[in-house]
């Protein structure tokens, strides 16, 4: 079973011992002993239950419990041990005719049971990981102040109630009865402590992790404005001019149906921009009438920091009227994509994106020697209002191709959700991924591909004398369609789709060297996802978390040039976050603990689904100030994002990333 899976069980079964401790001191409050005792014993095994399933999760990863075993568990067995020397005793004794009223110790401690079950949950689902003393110590108290007014209600202090011989036998000396004594002793020390829990919630937190290593040097100050691209393509290479305006306009998709999108210069995608190695890039974007403001990331290219479009990091965003230049030369070969980064859970879901491809310089890759011109088809999947849009096409798209011609299909991820991608009609290669070519690729067929937000892969095969499908999300009617001419059948055979079992790339490929010695690391860092209760942007907010904290209240992970940095990436959370880190492609070392075996993995974008651990490093070869954040787009604007920062460059943009506190949504 999976721990995603484990996740949720063990909520349920949290859920459980709330219900069955609440029905227990209910029925015993009601002096209903029958159902008390039977209820009461379902609450022990629920109970005991839970152990079993935090222990079963604390096996999976410290990440995943620490505020159940710290906290929530030793709060609800304290309370539950109570219950049942006092209601179990009563109820017993009530079953042996011994005994008749009610006890009110027993009920008290039977809710105050119930309260540590509700209390634990609420952390584990508002809080998370980590567990901090100012969380221990309010919900402790607020458990203890549930106790005592309980005890108030169930049994009154003499003076306010007629069943005083409850009271009598507790009067105290002094005039004053002893359980008021409890009381407001109770309630004094539970106010201070609830109080100075909050007190060291609102303690300034740390503004940056080190990840391991000593902090910042004396450097000299590099600002990220002053990281720029070179004037001039490499030799032989040519300079590829491009003017991208946005402007929202109405868009006529293939199947002649309108929307209203954001574009660059009207299109939807944005012009294709292609290069080859060498080549320099030269962008100027400029505003139309996109109030927000928009900025242009090239995702996963990994350009000067001053080139990244970082709003409020790396540039101001553009606003209407006004223009920014991009410069960088195309380096590295394969299939990108670029998008705004202001505003991006907006923007880019409206359409501010287009495809970025590179080419290598001096001809065919291997395996693509032919006399048949190949077919190299861009394909950025993308959804508008519900419909999947396969590079401007929202019914199913046809392509011709001649019997023998190698194909190559570039698919680009330009949603916040993963895409299910099946080739079918012949078998294929997965040549890159993320634009990086794998070691030996095996061929494959009958297999599903799992695209994340923001991925992209390069599928590779020679055209069969049959038509071949392509498949995206299961739906069958839509995808792209390949035939040769003739009267080959417009469909292969296909059977369902989603039956069909997913490639897992950690397994796919062969070994090869890599450029560094992945077991070891200079820096660690370790980020673990979840939703809860935290600031972003400076508001309280039901956020998309990082250890706790919401953007940009998140530390900075500080780098050092040349420093080998290692990711540990736990996923808390029921959603799946494609991790995405900006200026340099990570490989992938293990998931949930199991080393990848396959070709060397290269990404910038992998998605950590429910319950999965990540493993991953990277080289810190390319100095700025990076963001480092959820790919799925709404998330990182509720506030799973933060920057990883190299030692000794600063940046004179300011204002908070994604324009929430300057747009008006
Ligand atoms: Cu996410």
């Amino acid at each position: 079973m999976t721990t995603g899976l484990w996740i949720i069980l063990d909520h349920v079964v949290a859920l459980l011992t709330i219900a069955t401790w609440f029905a227990a001191g209910v029925a015993l409050a009601l002096r209903r002993t029958g159902p008390a005792l039977a209820v009461g014993v379902a609450a022990v095994l629920v109970t005991l239950v839970r152990v079993v399933t935090v222990a079963i999760l604390a096996g999976r990863g410290w990440w995943f419990v620490q505020e159940k075993v710290l906290l929530g568990l030793p709060m609800l067995a304290a309370a539950a041990a109570v219950a049942v020397l006092l209601g179990g005793r009563h109820l017993l004794a009530a079953r042996r005719g011994r005994a008749d009223g009610r006890s009110a110790g027993g009920v008290v401690s039977v809710l105050t049971a119930a309260y540590a079950a509700l209390a634990g949950l609420v952390v584990t689902l508002l809080v998370g990981y980590p567990l901090t003393w100012g969380t221990a110590l309010i919900t402790v108290s607020l458990v203890v102040a549930g106790a005592l007014l309980t005890a108030r209600v169930v049994a009154p202090p003499a003076e306010h109630t007629a069943a005083a011989g409850v009271a009598r036998a507790s009067e105290g000396r002094g005039g004053i009865s002893r359980r008021r004594f409890i009381g407001w002793t109770g309630g004094a020390v539970v106010v201070t402590a609830a109080g100075a829990g909050a007190g060291l919630s609102f303690l300034p937190a740390e503004t940056v992790s080190l990840g391991g290593r000593p902090g910042r040097s004396s450097r000299p100050a590099a600002s990220v404005a002053g990281l720029r691209g070179p004037g001039s393509p490499a030799a032989g290479g040519t300079v590829r001019r491009h003017v991208l305006t946005a402007r929202k306009a109405t868009v006529r998709l293939a199947s002649g149906r309108e929307i209203d999108a954001w574009t660059y210069n009207g299109e939807v995608p944005g012009p294709a921009i292609t290069a080859t190695q060498g080549d320099l890039i030269e962008v100027r974007l400029r505003n139309a009438d996109v109030e927000d403001g928009v900025t242009l990331h090239w995702h996963g290219y990994d350009v000067p920091c001053g080139e990244d479009g970082a709003p409020g990091v790396t540039q101001m965003a553009v606003r209407p009227g006004e223009e920014f230049v991009y410069q960088f030369r195309a380096d590295q070969i394969g299939t990108y994509w670029y998008h705004t980064h202001h505003a991006s859970h907006l923007g880019v879901r409206k359409g501010l994106y287009g495809t970025l491809v590179v080419e290598p310089r001096g001809g065919q890759r291997a395996g693509e020697h032919s006399a048949a011109e190949p077919v190299d088809l861009t394909l950025p999947v993308h959804t508008f209002d519900g419909t999947v849009v396969i590079a401007g096409s929202d019914g199913r798209a046809e392509h011709p191709a001649p019997a023998g011609t190698p194909v190559r299909l570039r698919l680009i991820n330009t949603d916040s959700e993963p895409h299910r991608i099946v080739l079918a009609g012949t078998p294929f290669r997965i040549a890159a991924v993320d634009g990086r070519d794998l070691n030996q690729p095996g061929e494959v067929s009958d297999i599903g591909l799992h695209l994340p937000a923001g991925g992209r892969y390069d599928l590779v095969f020679r055209m069969p004398d049959t038509s071949v499908a392509l498949v995206v999300d299961d739906d069958r009617d839509g995808g792209l369609r390949l035939r040769p001419p003739g009267d080959a059948p417009d469909e292969p055979r296909l059977g369902d789709t989603s039956d069909l079992p997913e490639l897992d790339l950690l397994r796919y490929g062969t070994p090869a060297a890599v450029p560094f010695d992945p077991r070891t690391a200079d820096r660690r860092f370790t980020m673990v996802l979840d939703r809860g209760v935290a600031m972003v942007d400076g508001r309280p907010a039901y956020a998309q978390t990082v250890n706790g904290r919401g953007h940009p209240a998140i530390p900075d992970q500080l780098v050092t040039e040349g420093d080998i940095v290692r990711f540990t990436i736990v996923n808390r959370s029921l959603e799946t976050h494609p991790w995405h880190l900006h200026g340099h492609p990570v490989l992938i070392l293990s998931r949930d603990g199991t080393p990848s075996t396959g070709s060397p993995l290269w990404m910038d974008t992998f998605d950590v689904r429910p319950g999965e651990t990540w493993q991953v490093a990277f080289r810190a070869t390319n100095p700025g100030i990076w963001m480092n954040h959820c790919h799925n787009l709404p998330h990182a604007h509720q506030g799973m994002m933060l920057r990883l920062c190299y030692d000794g460059v600063t940046t004179p943009f300011a204002g908070t990333h994604g324009g929430s506190a300057s747009h008006g949504h």
